[in-house]
């Protein structure tokens, strides 16, 4: 199933389960997503996040023991914030209890960056995956996130 073009902004997502369906420019801004689970989903071109709110969008995954596994998705970063010291919108990236990174309004650059991430050491877990956006209620910033895959070796 595809989702494609849409607005979501500002809506209720509720309780509402979505497996295997791959979004495509669809505007998730503003949208409330607590309690929205989201399954062997697929983002592309997505736009999260809004002001002064936590958007968060998370998948489990189970990565088979004696694999090596690489977490890696486009990003990109605009923001209408102007400061070079202050982080005030942020986006954490989670496998499980560990960051594995987190950007923020000072990283907002043009164009689309690669980031991967060597996750080998949950071979044998079932661990889950997670964005989480949060925003300050002035200025806002956008984490646009692309083509997120989880490869095995
Ligand atoms: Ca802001």
């Amino acid at each position: 199933m595809e989702i494609r073009g849409e607005d979501w902004y500002a809506e209720e997502l509720g309780a509402v389960r979505h497996v295997e369906v791959t979004f495509t420019d669809v505007d998730l801004s503003e949208a409330t997503t607590t309690g929205a689970m989201f399954e062997r989903c697929v983002f592309h071109n997505c736009r999260f996040n809004g002001s002064t709110h936590t958007d968060t969008l998370s998948q489990s995954v189970s990565i088979p023991s004696g694999c090596g596994a690489t977490l890696s998705f486009y990003l990109h970063i605009d923001s209408a914030e102007t400061t070079t010291a202050t982080a005030y919108d942020k986006l954490t990236v989670k496998i499980g209890t560990t960051t594995l990174a987190t950007y923020s309004n000072l990283n907002k650059a043009a164009g689309y960056t690669l980031r991967s991430f060597n996750v080998s050491a949950f071979a044998g877990q079932t661990v889950t995956i997670g964005f989480t956006g949060t925003e300050d209620s002035s200025l806002q910033t956008s984490f646009v996130i692309d083509d997120t895959a989880l490869n095995l070796s």
